[in-house]
């Protein structure tokens, strides 16, 4: 392959020099070759670099089109410039030193004008992406299928009335799974995308519900033929585009493919946007998925909770972030999933060097994070704490409680007999939190 030229000329490769750097071009706390436990961090904290917001977004916004202008996409033949754009694009993701990147089918390659053009294109193009991921080491966290933008999906895609959108839908994502197989993918998403409905007098909900646990239970099945090994993640959202998505969080998320048999075939990549689009913290959606032993890759951003809606921004909140590391790393970590920044700039950050701003402050408040919450994991503190907490589960009638030895009528002979009232025990919430500064400022 002849040698790309330099897209972004005026930025080095990203070096790392310290907390105490004044270089803004410069990681702080995200050391990628630095080994702890074994492994290299970008090995243990696996960045990913969201395509289509990274190289795809322009700025635009309901008010105004795009601000952003890149040099790369002048060209007059889209195949041409969707090739350039990678070479741009993976320029970044060695620069910025992020092991993976992640894409919808159309980041990566035009739409032509039937399917047939569509699926000749991307593979194209993909043989392209191919070769940039050889000879720069970057792999694919995940590819999935925009089943969302063109206006044949404006009534859902799976979930659409017509059967012959969701005939479309299945070829589509059946050649994006391909695609993402070819490529190496270590997952395949599903996100909502219009999968959820606008109103009710012209919606069948519970047909709609079936059509996409058919679609999924079609995405298993087509996996299974081709020998795809790569993890299926389904990423919820509450709202947006549509007013009720049905993968609203993970709960709902667990109950739905716990009702039609998927359990078993997929696990949760989770968006912080996402979890406070849904009025609950990023932790406690992990922490759900977890509990099921479902938790899989992260989409990591942040919501501006005075807006309310999918603002998709680089999250630089370290506590935010270190409650969400600590009970990621309790779970035993990503396995084959990542932190995958699906996150744009603000519409007048329009230079290059802003996307290196943003994601050197996400990938360094991450890195910051996953070393304070292995402190206090090693520690030991919190967990304690907790531990102690239930600790009259570990032993006697609580251990019978919990074994299921116990019933309404031992416990209530027990009470009447024994034990009389309970003794309140503080929760000691402010003490706990003061414990947690110190960590973060130290
Ligand atoms: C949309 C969103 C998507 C998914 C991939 O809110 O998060 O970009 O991550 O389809
Ligand atoms: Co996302």
């Amino acid at each position: 392959m002849k040698k790309a030229r330099a897209h972004f000329p005026t930025v080095p490769v990203i070096p790392y020099e310290g907390p105490g750097t004044d270089n803004p071009l410069a990681f702080r706390h995200y050391n990628p070759d630095e080994v702890i436990d074994g492994r290299t961090m970008a090995d243990h904290l696996r960045f990913s670099i969201a395509y289509w917001h990274a190289f795809r977004g322009v700025g635009a916004d309901p008010f105004g089109p795009g601000t952003i202008v890149r040099p790369w996409e002048a060209g007059r033949d889209p195949v041409g410039v969707a090739k350039v754009r990678l070479e741009a694009a993976f320029e970044f993701f060695q620069k910025i030193r992020a092991p993976f990147y992640c894409f919808h089918d159309r980041d990566i390659a035009p739409e032509g004008k039937t399917l047939a053009e569509s699926n000749r294109i991307l593979d194209q193009v993909a043989g392209h992406a191919h070769a940039l991921q050889k000879t720069t080491g970057v792999k694919l966290l995940w590819g999935t299928a925009n089943l969302f933008s063109n206006p044949r999906y404006m009534c859902g895609a799976a979930t659409n009335p017509d059967a012959h959108v969701f005939a479309y839908a299945a070829a589509q994502a059946k050649q994006a799974m391909e695609v993402t197989q070819r490529l190496g993918g270590e997952n395949y998403v599903f996100w909502g995308g219009r999968e959820g409905y606008e109103t009710l007098l012209n919606t069948d909900l519970k047909r709609e519900q079936e059509h996409l646990a058919r679609f999924l239970h079609l995405a298993v099945a087509h996996a299974k033929t081709i020998g795809f090994k790569g993890q299926f993640l389904i990423e919820p959202k509450p709202k947006e585009p549509t007013k009720h998505q049905y993968d609203f969080d993970v709960a709902s998320g667990i109950a739905f493919l716990r009702t039609f048999g998927l359990e078993k075939h997929f696990k949760f990549n989770i968006e912080t946007n996402h979890a406070t689009l849904a009025g609950h913290t990023f932790q406690h959606e992990i922490e759900v998925a977890a509990a099921a032993g479902m938790l899989g890759s992260i989409d990591a951003n942040a919501g501006d909770l005075l807006l309310g809606w999918d603002t998709d921004q680089f999250n630089t909140d370290v506590r935010e972030l270190t409650l969400a590391m600590i009970s990621i790393l309790r779970a035993g970590g990503l396995g084959s999933g990542g932190f995958n920044f699906d996150a744009k700039l603000r519409r007048p950050s329009i230079d290059p060097e802003d996307l290196f701003h943003a994601h050197i402050g996400g990938m360094d408040a991450y890195a910051l994070a996953f070393k304070l919450a292995r402190r206090i994991l090693a520690e030991g503190k919190f967990e304690t704490f907790v531990r102690e907490r239930y600790a009259s589960f570990d032993t006697g009638f609580g251990r019978d409680i919990e074994r299921g030895k116990a019933d309404f009528r031992s416990l209530e002979k027990l009470v009447l007999t024994k034990l009389g009232e309970p003794q309140p025990r503080s929760g000691r919430q402010e003490y706990l939190e003061n414990l947690l500064l110190a960590y973060l400022h130290r």
